[in-house]
């Protein structure tokens, strides 16, 4: 499908498992993640989630920068009854929180606002050295509404969080990473490559044991200790039902590659 605020295109990797590689294009105004954008992403992530021949998704702004947030001029006359009826960004964190495909954020330049928030979203972010994160809302009269008084306080505890929404300040990726809110940094040279080969080896294990994977994961930021601990052990006891355990732990023991049958 053609957009207009987003370029969506499978990456075929010739590893039977293609890669969903989605990018921003509204550089005029940093990537401004207007309610068009924001209509054509749920659409994108649901036309990939619901294509068997991808393994992983990559969410990208470009080299320049992710996303600096909401999109301003459109949001500044806004009503609190069109926002509470209209529930706007209801919809994309609904198609993120329910793709079972691995979602990752590459996230070069600014990453602020709603911009952090969506990548908060995903399930990791890996940051180019020219990565800034923020939460600036303060400076609008407004807060993070899209989740990021929530996950960056998971993510990087309560001081950091308060510290980032009081004063509105940007992080820099090495901060970024040392705190926790990104997985890796990665040099800016080839930095998307080296993304989608980090989403390329994903797509390559076995898709029952990455969906579990991620579950299970996910949980960690839902529930209690306890609950979590027991929802991991039936996931676990469940992989040896699929016929990839079987496959994994034979092809280990004959030391060879295995073959995903992906069940
Ligand atoms: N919305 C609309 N336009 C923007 C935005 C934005 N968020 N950010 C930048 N632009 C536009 C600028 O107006 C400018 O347009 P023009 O060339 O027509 O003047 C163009 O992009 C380039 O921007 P700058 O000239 O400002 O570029 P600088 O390099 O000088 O500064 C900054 C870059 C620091 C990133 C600066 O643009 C800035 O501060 N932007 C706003 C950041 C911000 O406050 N983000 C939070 C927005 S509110 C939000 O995200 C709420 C989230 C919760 C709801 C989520 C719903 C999606």
């Amino acid at each position: 499908m053609t957009y207009k605020t987003i370029i969506a295109e499978n990456i075929s990797q010739n590893i039977g498992q293609d890669i969903g590689l989605i990018t921003f294009n509204r550089p005029q105004v940093l990537n401004a993640l207007s309610n068009q954008l924001r209509t054509e992403l749920t659409q994108a992530l649901s036309d990939f989630e619901n294509n068997h021949a991808l393994g992983a998704i990559v969410i990208t702004g470009g080299e320049k920068v992710f996303a600096a947030g909401a999109d301003i001029t459109e949001m500044k006359d806004l009503s609190y009854i069109d926002a509470y009826q209209d529930d706007a960004v209801g919809g994309l964190e609904a198609a993120l929180g329910q793709c079972r495909k691995p979602v990752i954020a590459a996230v070069s330049g600014y990453a602020l606002g709603g911009g952090c928030e969506l990548a908060m979203m995903c399930d990791f972010i890996i940051a180019s050295e020219t990565a800034k994160f923020g939460q600036p809302e303060i400076n609008l009269g407004i807060l993070p509404g899209w989740g990021g008084t929530q996950r960056l306080t998971r993510l990087v505890g309560k001081s950091k969080a308060m510290d980032m929404c009081l004063t509105g300040r940007m992080m820099d990726a090495v901060e970024a990473e040392r705190c926790g809110l990104v997985a890796r940094v990665l040099a800016e040279e080839k930095f998307i490559d080296e993304v989608i080969g980090i989403a390329k080896s994903i797509a390559a294990k076995s898709r029952p044991a990455l969906m579990m994977n991620k579950e299970c994961v996910n949980q960690a930021m839902e529930t209690s200790l306890h609950d979590g601990l027991l929802f991991e052990r039936r996931q676990f006891q469940a992989t040896f039902a699929t016929e990839d355990q079987k496959e994994g732990m034979a092809a280990f023991v004959e030391k060879r590659k295995p073959r995903w049958k992906h069940r």
